[in-house]
């Protein structure tokens, strides 16, 4: 019969729930990633075939889905419906940018097969929480002292570019080895600093970048422990931003350790391959970097953590190190390239995080999605040799464009790919959706992410 007791009992007290983890930095597709769970899994519920791997999932058993009430929750709700609208408008739009953290909850209602099919179906609630991956970089500062931190920021910022950098290091080489606790001086070099940080984000494609606050705040206004920036100088400066810094920690623990975000049973890190691999060696370097340290942040498992000296004290969150169960590393808007080359996306991804399944006792898994996909798949003869592109209308633009932005490298790409550039991804329109998303969002890969993630559940 293969039902557990688990199954004939789950549901009649009231809904499982399951926590799901979004993360990812800015721009990775969170909340295209949200708006296609929501739409799709909505559209599934009519009965529409928007999650094909769901569907073979479910075996025939009917499936229900509605949008949870919001009830007296603390964290803001996911608007779903608004970025639906935003893709079902005429033209199409991407959703607006979001801010931090927000929660999109889903009451599933599963039917059963065989003898239990007269019992009531199970109820399942799914979370999806939308958690800013900066956020998560911050957990790298957890474990330095200002003095290490500043160093390490300064060596970086020196390897930057200095049309980006120079501005910020000039006036930190220009401040006396010890200078007053100026606030003037505080406010003048903490501004300086977070514009750099935005600066290296969004003209040099770096990632790495710290503190995760500083480009991604936390809702509500802000603290005066947030006005510090990295210098090695001493003095009453140097003491008021040391506090400024600890406090900042503190601040990080907190929200790590706060029950606000719950438990997360399962996860989801999303990240922008495709832009990195464009944006050049240095970029792609730096990605890798972040997603390592946030992976490092993920270390779910304190079996697994306790083996590895120096990071066994490492203040985790509890909500990460608890219960996660399973992990999926996502390379995003996987419809810039043709169905051929996501295979090397996914292995990409895979090589970028290095968990091995077995070390990291969840499984893992790696993969290419296309949240909301763009574009369909054609061969292009190119100097008359076909290759498999990509075409798509992008934004403000009514004719078809052809697309093909090169060989996706399935390993970490070495000197022979950064000497062919990976040419600029196209900024393409969302598709026109019938019914205004009521039926669903194009989607590639979102439906064998999630019968993976909820396989044990369905
Ligand atoms: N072609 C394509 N572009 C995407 C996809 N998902 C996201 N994007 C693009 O990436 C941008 C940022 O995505 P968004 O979900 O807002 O990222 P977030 O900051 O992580 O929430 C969007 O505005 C789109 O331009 C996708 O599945 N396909
Ligand atoms: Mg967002």
């Amino acid at each position: 019969m293969g039902a557990t007791l688990w199954e004939a009992t789950a549901g009649l007290l009231g809904p499982a729930t399951l926590r799901i983890g979004v993360t990812g930095l800015a721009r990775a597709g969170k909340t295209a990633f949200l708006t296609s769970v929501a739409a799709n899994l909505l559209g599934l519920g009519a009965g529409l075939p928007t999650l094909p791997a769901l569907t073979l999932r479910l075996a025939g058993r009917t499936l229900r889905v509605g949008v949870a009430p919001a009830g007296a929750g603390p964290v803001p709700r996911f608007d779903h419906a608004g970025h639906l609208a935003c893709l079902g408008a005429d033209p199409p739009r991407w959703p607006e940018r979001t801010g931090a953290v927000s929660l999109l909850a889903l009451d599933l209602e599963i039917g059963r097969a065989g003898l239990l099919a007269a019992l009531p179906p199970r109820r399942l609630r799914l979370e999806f929480l939308d958690y800013p991956g900066e956020w998560l970089l911050d957990l790298a500062l957890l474990g330095d002292a200002f003095s290490v931190w500043s160093r390490a920021a300064l060596r970086r910022l020196e390897r930057a570019p200095t049309a980006q950098a120079g501005e910020f290091l000039g006036f930190v080489q220009g401040l006396p080895v010890r200078a007053p606790a100026d606030e003037a001086l505080a406010a003048a070099g903490h501004r300086l600093y977070r514009a750099t940080l935005q600066r290296l984000r969004d003209s040099a494609g770096l990632r790495f970048l710290q503190p995760g606050r500083f480009l991604m705040p936390a809702p509500g206004p802000e603290p005066p422990w947030m006005g510090f920036f990295p210098t090695a100088t001493s003095g009453g400066l140097g003491e008021l931003l040391t506090a400024r810094y600890d406090a900042y920690r503190d601040a990080v623990r907190r929200d790590m350790a706060d029950p606000l975000f719950g438990r997360v049973d399962r996860l989801v890190v999303l990240v922008d391959l495709l832009s990195a691999l464009h944006e050049g060696a240095a970029a792609y370097a730096d990605t890798a970097a972040a997603l390592a340290a946030a992976a490092a942040g993920l270390r779910w498992q304190r079996s697994w953590l306790d083996a590895v000296p120096l990071l066994r004290d490492l203040p985790l969150p509890f909500w990460l190190t608890a219960g996660v169960r399973r992990v999926a590393f996502a390379a995003t808007k996987a419809d810039h390239v043709a169905e051929r080359q996501r295979g090397n996306l996914a292995a990409l991804a895979r090589s970028l995080t290095r968990l091995p399944d077995e070390a990291a006792g969840a499984p893992v898994q790696a993969c290419a999605v296309a949240a909301i996909r763009c574009t369909e798949d054609f061969v292009w003869t190119l100097e008359g040799r076909p290759v498999s592109a990509v075409r798509g209308r992008v934004l403000g633009d009514t004719r078809m464009t052809r697309s093909y932005p090169g060989e996706v490298p399935d390993r970490p790409p070495d000197a022979t790919f950064w000497a062919h550039p990976f040419l600029a991804l196209p900024e393409f329109e969302p598709m026109r959706l019938p019914g205004a998303g009521s039926g669903g969002v194009p989607q590639l890969g979102l439906d064998t992410l999630l019968a993976w993630l909820l396989d044990d559940m369905l």
